[in-house]
């Protein structure tokens, strides 16, 4: 394997070239043993058939817009769970409830995954995640796998990183990565420091009826918010996020957002921001609760830090917040309790746009710079509290000791690692154990699949000394990840009968078809092996219409049997739905083509699968 050198910025690659030398790339590719894995290395990773894996991996799918779900140790890929894309696999963005969830778009950019918490642990219940490309938010139900809720985030562009959750899942955050105008109205980019706004969400969810809700908004200044992270324990009130852009730059980021030495993190109080909202400290803006930190004051501080920062997490023990600057060699720790001293001492430096600047040096506790490491990303922890962070351009994991700031181990991944994530590594009680390093580029690691190559997930042993003992391609393209014990998560196995539910049928002398004008409902059943649509007519597993009435199917598999999934899809229709054992579910369209059209069952059911099929038949105007 040739060495890997990243392709950087042209700022950056100066600060390279005068690095490189130090000889770290030679070493590293020197000592790699990725391909060199004992047997004992995967003994470890191997998991007996019958037995199953001890984690659940949730690695976001970035741009795919979808949920990748492993199992840790095996690096098994178990599911691809869909949020903010269509998935014919599983119907999803076909059938009413997904398509409505969906409206109009159809891709998403979903870069941070975040459980729901209790008492700042993982509780198995929720996942939350974040569209970067079209200003969403989702929840995914972990009983069933599936998404139950998405909204549009207005006054917003990329909400980045979220969904990050406090201790007790009471708020998720979600900063913005572009500024835009409120409204996203037209405004000239010449007034960008006017016009243009950073906009923080904050989002509760509502249990009972799993419903994501926009509580209350931030206009903070026109920059780009990266990376946060909520805070734990003594810190538990407060949440953290990096900024970038804080020159306000409107064209060429590269050079132009690198400017200032410095940038800054934002730390704020999330229960004073409540107790403001609760005030009527806002202004309604595009029917949001809008706080304007220039003139609704308090809860919210400004800690300078090393430039363009990315990354910044909360140790378990909720005293300190570390940050990564990607363009600079060193991570910076800072203490809360300081942080909180200066707050309640007064101790600013100005401000920017009304928001209280806090003195570096009085929130400080120390700068970590580990020999020759270089692009500090992202941060975990194992159980004894070490922290293990990514280096983007160096192309390792370094583990360090946050208390004394002493570099323990490192080890080399290939290649370019964004986010790592360790067994529960951002909760009050990491499990040590297993990191897994989310990287960029795969490069050699696998066969050729030609000039675009997969990304690679690789899986490191931090039980003593780091190594990495597998590595397996994964589609474009993860950022984030959590991983979770997996006793945790309590699935169903069937749906449940729901007497309630008006579309569901569950007996065959049920099934259906309604002619309303030109409407037509259909009640029907998929059962191993065959869809029943009108148990009345001489052939039940036809469905007859005419050209251009409105066609409504409503499907309930009445298998009560876990894994007996059907399918339905009517050929050269475009369409294809899923109903999970003991599910009902429902496809609306107009019948705008006449002919004659097979229906079929999608999912391989029974051994008499190939026979479950049917006719959609359109009798022309
Ligand atoms: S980001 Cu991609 S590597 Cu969206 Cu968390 Cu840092
Ligand atoms: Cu039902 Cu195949």
């Amino acid at each position: 394997m040739k060495a890997w050198v990243p392709i950087t910025s042209g700022l950056l690659a100066g600060f390279l070239a005068a690095t490189i030398s130090f000889g770290n790339f030679s070493s590293r590719t020197e000592n790699k043993t990725v391909s060199g894995s004992t047997k004992s290395d995967a003994e470890k990773v191997y998991v007996p058939f019958g037995k199953q894996d001890e984690y659940y991996l949730f690695a976001s799918g970035g741009h795919s817009g979808q949920m990748f779900i492993y199992g840790v140790p095996s690096m098994r890929h178990i599911r691809t769970v869909p949020v903010f894309s269509p998935d014919s696999a599983t119907g999803y963005g076909f059938d009413e409830h997904s398509k409505k969830m969906m409206g109009d778009y159809t891709w998403g950019d979903l870069h941070h995954p975040a459980f729901s918490e209790t008492n700042g642990d993982y509780d198995g219940k929720y996942m939350f995640a974040t569209d970067v490309g079209n200003s969403r938010a989702a929840v995914m139900d972990l009983k069933t796998f599936t998404v139950k809720d998405i909204i549009n985030v207005p006054n917003t562009s990329g909400p980045h990183c979220a969904a990050f959750v406090t201790e007790n899942t009471e708020y998720l955050f979600l900063p913005t990565r572009f500024s835009v105008p409120l409204g996203s109205k037209y405004e000239p980019l010449d007034d960008y420091s006017k016009k243009y706004r950073g906009v923080m969400s904050a989002v509760t969810f509502d249990e009972k009826n799993t419903k994501l809700n926009i509580e209350y908004q931030v206009a903070l200044p026109p920059w780009s918010y990266d990376l946060s992270d909520a805070g734990k324990k003594v810190s538990a009130d407060w949440a953290v996020m990096t900024t970038y852009n804080t020159e306000e730059a409107t064209t060429n980021l590269e050079i132009n957002a690198s400017q200032a030495d410095r940038d800054y993190i934002v730390l704020f109080n999330w229960k004073e921001l409540a107790k403001m909202v609760k005030d009527g400290q806002y202004e309604e803006i595009d029917g949001q609760k809008m706080i304007f930190p220039e003139k609704h004051k308090g809860g919210i501080y400004l800690v300078p830090v090393a430039k363009s920062p990315h990354g910044v997490d909360v140790t378990p023990d909720g005293k300190y917040f570390i940050a990564s600057g990607k363009l600079a060699p060193a991570l910076t720790v800072f203490s809360f309790e300081k942080a909180f001293k200066a707050i309640e001492h007064k101790e600013f430096a100005g401000d920017r746009n009304g928001i209280p600047i806090l003195k570096y040096e009085s929130v400080m506790e120390r700068e970590v710079n580990p020999e020759n490491a270089l692009g500090p990303l992202h941060t975990q922890f194992d159980d004894q509290g070490m922290a293990y962070t990514t280096m983007f351009i160096s192309s390792e994991v370094v583990k360090w000791d946050p208390k004394t700031g002493k570099t323990l181990d490192r080890v080399p991944v290939q290649y370019s690692p964004g986010h790592s994530v360790s067994a529960e590594g951002d909760t009050v009680s990491p499990d040590g154990k297993w990191l897994v390093a989310l990287n960029k580029i795969a490069k050699d690691s696998y066969l050729s699949v030609g000039p675009s190559h997969p990304e690679s997930m690789q899986l490191i042993d931090i039980s003593g000394k780091m190594k990495v003992i597998q590595s397996v391609p994964v589609n474009p393209e993860p950022h984030y990840a959590q991983m979770i014990k997996a006793d945790k998560i309590k699935t169903i196995e069937v749906y449940e009968k729901d007497e309630k539910n008006q579309n569901a049928i569950y007996k065959q002398e049920q099934a259906k078809i309604v002619r309303n004008g030109n409407k037509v409902d259909v009640y029907g059943i998929a059962m191993r092996s065959k869809f029943i649509f009108d148990v009345k007519s001489k052939r039940p597993d036809v469905i007859e219409v005419n050209e251009g009435d409105e066609v409504t199917i409503h499907l309930t598999n009445i298998d009560f049997d876990e894994d007996i999934t059907h399918g339905f899809a009517i050929n050269s229709y475009n369409l294809n739905i899923e109903v999970q054992p003991g599910q009902t579910n429902t496809v609306k369209f107009k019948a705008d083509k006449a002919g004659t059209f097979p229906i079929y069952c999608t999912n391989f059911c029974s051994a008499l699968h190939q026979e479950m099929t049917g006719y959609f038949l359109v009798k022309p105007k």
